[in-house]
């Protein structure tokens, strides 16, 4: 795959903790403090907090990605030892924040994994849309080790894709899962050769980029609340949902297009 992507502009670009690019609707964000494995310190989540509320009116897709060896060391342990009661919840709503503003911001995030992707990385791994993982991804919830608990919204959101038990038996257990068992139980939904994992995430997030934004967005918001809510809610909420997608200008021309025999049929991965 050819991509061009260019240093980001305006205040994308002024981040220390995070290398922006862009190429037309995918913006690419990597975590780009290796020295310290990506580990999330309090500079870095108000960074990623702040690049997901000022992405580009162009943006139509996103792929976070981690530099160095690992995608992410998960919190910042240095940071933790001197905090008080008030600081430390004020510390798990400001991460709260920011991985709300990747699940639930305007466009769908991919993310590439490979190496340790661990606690706070698993958190914010588990707020993105789709999970690439390269063979050499694998996962872990230290937090039983540390004497800790999850804060980065990983109670609500891993148990979502793997189940309480699983998590709760990785949490008191230091059991790691490898990229294979990530896929098995739900982590990831693709696993790709070793140094693959980027490549095929900003594919998916070109292709995903061309989906029409209410589609994309209904899926976004729309599919996760609607898993929250009894059945007889969620028939309604879809209802209304549907209703909203297939309104839009940009759903008729592409219902007609495929009526007209000018849009792509669906047909078996080669
Ligand atoms: C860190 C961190 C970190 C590395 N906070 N500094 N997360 C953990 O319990 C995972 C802790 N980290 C590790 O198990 C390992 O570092 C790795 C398996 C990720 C990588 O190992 P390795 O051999 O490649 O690197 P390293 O030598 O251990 O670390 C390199 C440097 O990064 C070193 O600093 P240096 O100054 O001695 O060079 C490490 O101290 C530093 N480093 N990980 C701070 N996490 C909101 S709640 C979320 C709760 C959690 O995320 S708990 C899980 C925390």
């Amino acid at each position: 795959m050819t991509t061009t992507f260019a240093p980001a502009s305006g205040p994308l670009a002024a981040f220390q903790l995070l290398q922006v690019s862009t190429d037309g609707a995918v913006v690419h964000v990597r975590l780009n403090r290796p020295a310290k494995r990506n580990a999330l310190s309090d500079p870095l989540i108000a960074e990623l907090h702040s690049c997901f509320i000022n992405l580009p009116e162009a943006c139509r897709a996103v792929v976070i990605s981690g530099e160095g060896a690992h995608f992410c060391a998960g919190l910042d342990l240095s940071e933790l030892v001197a905090r008080d009661i008030h600081s430390a919840v004020l510390h798990s709503r400001a991460w709260h924040a920011c991985f709300d503003a990747i699940q639930f911001g305007r466009v769908p995030v991919v993310v590439a994994l490979h190496g340790a992707v661990v606690g706070g990385g698993l958190e914010l791994a588990a707020s993105c849309h789709i999970r690439v993982a390269d063979k050499t991804a694998y996962y872990g919830l230290p937090e039983g080790q540390r004497g800790i608990f999850v804060g980065g919204s990983g109670s609500a959101r891993i148990p979502r894709l793997m189940g309480v038990a699983r998590m709760t038996d990785l949490m008191m257990t230091g059991r790691v899962y490898d990229a294979d068992e990530g896929l098995a139980v739900g982590l990831s939904q693709y696993v790709v050769d070793e140094g693959q994992a980027v490549a095929k995430a900003l594919a998916l997030a070109a292709r995903i980029g061309q989906n029409a934004p209410m589609s994309n967005f209904a899926v976004m918001h729309a599919l996760p609340r609607i898993a929250d809510m009894s059945q007889s809610e969620g028939l309604f909420a879809e209802s209304l949902m549907a209703a909203v997608a297939e309104s839009t200008p940009e759903a008729q021309d592409r219902l007609r297009a495929f009526l007209e025999g000018r849009a792509a049929k669906v047909v078996k991965a080669s």
